[in-house]
């Protein structure tokens, strides 16, 4: 197994050096510290990229302003038909996009080409999208015209997770650069393998400038980008602890900011829900991307009518997802992405023991030597935990599913609500009146019914309470790159 996925790896990999992509060319830091990425699904070493730095963060920024003059003087038309083919290009190479996320990520390849048709989806959104942004005349004295207009930032830094990784890079590029940005944008430590490519492919469509990548670490680099005075937005998703960081940081230049933060999101089973459905939806809800998804649906409150049932079949389900090398078509889940995330994950299923908590299924490493150094954990349930815990209240980014028993519908809704998210929520029922009733009480930014994980571009996502501020993916996010300016004019 090992073998045939090393050398899938190589093939994939081949010899190619990771430098950072400043003002349209590939250049080495002008520090010496290197950043060691990881293969998730062996333990291994898979390549070597630089760390940027305060230095490489300026020379960016400076080169980004040049790209902006450049994408400023064309017409938003020509920026159309560039975003358009941006999406063509990633479209025709697909498989080979999938095959480098589920890499480097660990996602199965199934999931990973999913998240490359959203890419192209999202850049084909916005490349439409572009085409709405409009200003507005205010009603005035008949001596006065008055109207506003739409204007990008300039310059905007963007900050990205490991979990989606070509896809958040879609969802923080696409809208920024419709918008008419230019922008410096850090992936994270762990995936960089798929943005280099990414730009590769599309090198000779953008300006020299317009896109700049420097990898590099979160506290340097990202503090850098963050604290930079000719950077004009942030837009950051990742832990909600270090999102706080982020907007701390961002009040030294009083920079606007967008953040999609961490979650803790339920998913109610209502009594009326058809039984083979629920189940369904709620391992997708909450093992997809191997329970690597801020929106997973970690909190699993299903009506006592059908608890005993229900999560005896959603264990079973459990059971079934077959893990293994994300590279195999037959993998269901992959990899979890660090043994820091394993352990993270081990700490939680130990603290839910500690409060009471049963693990139904799970609960352990996978043991399968022919996978051994991976970072694989197996889809556990836990049922019985205290809602007023630890485990319950905070985000586990791992494969742990917590189900929680329901009868009153008022003390569901509190214990739904109590938490310090709002990311998302997910409903089954076959009652549209009480799936409208719970999507209007739940406080969460994006509810599902009787699916989970939907993203369409074009429908906004973001967080109520800690799970963050502003929208991504909607018409919305186009706006959020840009500023208004009002033009006031004397009629004679
Ligand atoms: O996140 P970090 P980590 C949650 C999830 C996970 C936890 C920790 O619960 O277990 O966060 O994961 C950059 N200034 N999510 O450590 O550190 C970093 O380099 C500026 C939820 O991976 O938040 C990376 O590019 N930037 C989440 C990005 O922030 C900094 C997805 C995210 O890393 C920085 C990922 C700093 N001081 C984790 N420190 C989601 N919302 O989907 C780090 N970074």
């Amino acid at each position: 197994v090992i073998e045939r996925h090393e050398q899938a790896a190589r093939e994939l990999i081949q010899d190619r050096k990771l430098q950072l992509y400043i003002g349209g060319e590939w250049v080495d830091s002008t520090g010496s510290e290197l950043l060691d990425i990881y293969d998730p699904t062996t333990g291994r070493k898979l390549a070597t990229a630089q760390a940027g730095n305060d230095a490489d963060i300026e020379r960016a920024v400076t080169a980004a302003w040049r790209g902006f003059e450049t994408w400023d003087d064309k017409s938003v038309a020509q920026r159309q038909v560039i975003l358009s083919e941006i999406a063509r290009r990633i479209e025709a190479r697909q498989e080979e996009f999938a095959r480098l996320d589920a890499l480097d990520n660990g996602k199965p390849l199934v999931e990973a080409r999913d998240d490359i048709d959203l890419v192209v989806d999202h850049f084909r959104y916005f490349a439409g999208a572009a085409r709405t942004l409009e200003g507005t005349t205010i009603p005035a004295e008949d001596d006065q015209h008055i109207e506003t207009v739409r204007e990008p930032y300039g310059v905007v830094g963007q900050i990205i997770p490991w979990n989606f990784p070509l896809l958040m890079a879609a969802w923080k590029l696409a809208p920024a650069l419709a918008a008419g940005n230019a922008v410096v944008l850090k992936p994270a430590e762990e995936t960089p393998l798929s943005l280099v490519e990414f730009i590769r492919e599309i090198d000779d469509l953008i300006p020299d400038g317009l896109l700049n990548i420097v990898t590099g670490y979160g506290p340097e680099a990202g503090t850098s980008l963050v604290e930079h005075p000719r950077v004009r937005k942030i837009a950051f998703t990742g832990s909600t602890e270090v999102g706080r960081g982020v907007m701390k940081g961002a009040a030294n230049t009083l920079k606007d900011i967008s953040l999609e933060l961490g979650g803790k999101s339920p998913l109610i089973i209502f009594p009326d829900a058809a039984l083979d459905r629920a189940v369904e939806v709620a391992i997708d809800a909450m093992f997809y991307n191997a329970g690597e998804c801020c929106c997973a649906g970690t909190r699993l409150f299903v009506h006592e009518s059908l608890c005993d049932e229900f999560t005896q079949k959603f264990a079973d389900a459990a059971d079934d997802i077959v893990l293994g090398d994300p590279l195999l078509e037959k993998t269901e889940m992959g990899p979890k992405i660090s043994p820091r995330q394993v352990q993270r994950t081990e700490r939680y299923i130990r603290l839910a023991e500690e409060v009471g908590g049963r693990i139904v299924t799970g609960g352990k490493q996978l043991e399968d030597g022919r996978l051994a150094g991976g970072y694989f954990v197996v889809p556990t349930v836990v049922e019985g935990t205290p809602h007023r815990t630890r485990v319950a209240q905070e985000e586990i980014f791992g494969p742990v599913e917590l189900v929680f028993e329901w009868s009153d519908y008022g003390n569901l809704i509190d214990r739904v609500n109590d938490v310090s998210f709002g990311l998302a929520a997910g409903i089954v029922s076959e009652n549209i009146s009480t799936t409208r009733r719970a999507a209007r009480d739940i406080e969460a930014g994006n509810i599902w019914v009787n699916q989970y994980n939907e993203f369409p571009a074009g429908q906004p996502f973001g967080g109520y309470k800690q799970s963050g501020i502003g929208r991504e993916i909607g018409k919305e996010t186009i706006k959020a790159y840009t500023q208004t300016k009002t033009l006031n004019f004397k009629v004679d």
